[in-house]
């Protein structure tokens, strides 16, 4: 049974593709013969190259790099205004890389070498419904259907950022006082990784100095943080000695809203059920086991995960990040094509789709030694009594290991995939 559909809808799959890429996809190298680099002379050149282009669901973008020397990740809009490549949707990390447009919108995509996509090496896109390089019969649509509360945007400190000051205690109160902050606005705190930090304390730990019980802390720079709620806010550099000789900053926050900000600027994803939240190893949390190279297979074993459920992975920054990859890569313990990574600890992962999830630590050696997790997630919640479908996600043992070695569940989801946009694009005739 397993076998005679997954046989099938991969017959279905191959002919829906060779349907979308005879029919549709337009492949583009990124940047022409210029490839995927840090442009020279032109900070704006992959906008001038997207410029005149209309890109379709289907289509191929080509960023051509040498592997070691750039990278390419999809972010979020935010990301990409701020170059922060903590929090990637993926990131391919092999030249030169193929990546398929599969839906519709804004794309955002960066180097995630440091320094590379503030100097320019950052593209973003927008992509249609379908109908290839054909005529454009309709407008572009609009962007996004969330409205992105567009507050003021403030650099703490203007040109001297975020750092110990020199000569004046009172740099960052001085830097405040003529200032209104509202909600929605953002502080972008400019900073060198690893130098500093800031996070976001108590008024008392403020006035103390007192670095152990941060509400938030973010350790990657430059750090964008939105204001969400009135009243008073207090940041402070939580490395040894920083806040004391001065790196901290007291902002308040106002009732009222600029024009045209909404007033609750970030709602939670819509749609999303709320999911029971694990904290991966529980008191262990994420980090190479000792004494049993299982032990998060074990930790994983009693538990049913559904859609909407978060895994905590607690970790400290710089000693462990938390990646999700292919079954290969969690097998083989490799990063190569990586789907997504989170360096700051502790990281929470919604689990946002069925079948089978795979983490590893990417640190070198810590996925060998165990640190390790592969969850499977089912179509419903952890409500008690729903049962799930385990069926479908089994992976086959049937075929021999090797190019085939996708689970039954996969294969349906991409024939899925290809039929809804084969006959989505068609429906344009
Ligand atoms: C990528 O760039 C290299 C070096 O410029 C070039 O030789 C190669 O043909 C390019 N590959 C693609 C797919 O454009
Ligand atoms: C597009 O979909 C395919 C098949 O599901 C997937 O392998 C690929 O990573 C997707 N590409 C992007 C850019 O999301
Ligand atoms: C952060 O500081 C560096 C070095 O001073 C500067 O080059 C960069 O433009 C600043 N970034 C932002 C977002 O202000
Ligand atoms: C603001 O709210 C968003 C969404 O709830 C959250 O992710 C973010 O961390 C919040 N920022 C701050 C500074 O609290
Ligand atoms: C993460 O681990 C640290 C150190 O073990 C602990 O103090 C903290 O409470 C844990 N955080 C979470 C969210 O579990
Ligand atoms: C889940 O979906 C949200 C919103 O689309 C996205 O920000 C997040 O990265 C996704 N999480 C995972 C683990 O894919
Ligand atoms: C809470 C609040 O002040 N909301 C206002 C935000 O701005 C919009 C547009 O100006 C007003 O309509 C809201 O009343």
């Amino acid at each position: 049974m397993g076998r005679e559909i997954s046989t099938a809808a991969l017959f279905v799959f191959l002919v829906a593709n060779l349907l979308l890429q005879s029919a549709y996809g337009t492949t583009y190298t990124v940047g022409d013969s210029t490839g995927w680099g840090i442009p020279t002379g032109n900070d704006d050149f992959y906008d001038d190259w997207a410029d005149n282009k209309i890109f379709a669901v289907g289509d191929v973008l080509v960023f051509n790099f040498t592997t070691g020397q750039h990278n390419v990740a999809e972010v979020t809009e935010a990301a990409y205004d701020a170059c922060n490549a903590a929090n990637t949707l993926f990131t391919v990390n092999n030249g030169p890389a193929r990546i398929t447009l599969n839906r519709t919108g804004e794309h955002h995509f960066i180097c995630a070498f440091p320094g590379h996509c503030s100097a320019g090496q950052k593209l973003n896109i927008e992509v249609r419904s379908g109908g290839g390089t054909g005529p454009a019969p309709t407008p572009r649509p609009s962007p996004s259907p969330s409205p992105s509360p567009s507050g003021r945007t403030y650099t703490v400190g203007d040109a001297t950022g975020w750092r110990v000051p020199v000569g004046n205690d009172d740099f960052y109160d001085d830097w405040n006082d003529n200032k209104i902050f509202h909600v929605g606005d953002v502080l972008v705190f400019n900073f060198t990784t690893g130098q500093h930090n800031v996070a976001e304390v108590t008024e008392a730990d403020y006035e103390a100095c007192n670095t152990a019980n941060p509400i938030s802390t973010v350790s990657t720079g430059p750090a964008r943080i939105t204001l969400n709620r009135t009243g008073e806010h207090y940041f402070i550099c939580a490395i040894p000695g920083h806040c004391s000789a001065g790196q901290k900053l007291e902002v308040e926050v106002r009732n009222g809203n600029r024009t045209g900000i909404a007033p609750t600027p970030t709602p939670t994803t819509p749609g999303t059920p709320s999911g029971t939240t694990y904290t991966v190893g529980d008191s262990t949390g994420w980090r190479v086991p000792t004494g049993n190279d299982d032990f998060y297979d074990d930790w994983a074993d009693n538990k049913e995960f559904g859609i909407g459920d978060v895994l905590v992975f607690n970790f400290t920054n710089g000693q462990h990040n938390v990646v999700e990859v292919t079954e290969a890569g969690y097998d083989s313990c490799s990063t190569t094509n990586a789907i997504s990574t989170v360096s700051n600890g502790p990281a929470r992962i919604t689990l946002n789709r069925t079948g089978e999830h795979y983490f590893i630590c990417g640190f070198p050696g810590h996925c060998a030694a165990g640190q390790k997790l592969n969850v499977e997630v089912h179509r419903t919640g952890t409500a008690p009594g729903v049962p799930g479908t385990p069926g479908a996600t089994t992976p086959g043992t049937s075929g021999p290991p090797g190019p085939g070695a996708n689970s039954a569940s996969s294969a349906v989801a991409t024939v899925s995939l290809a039929l809804f946009m084969y006959f989505s694009s068609a429906l344009l005739f």
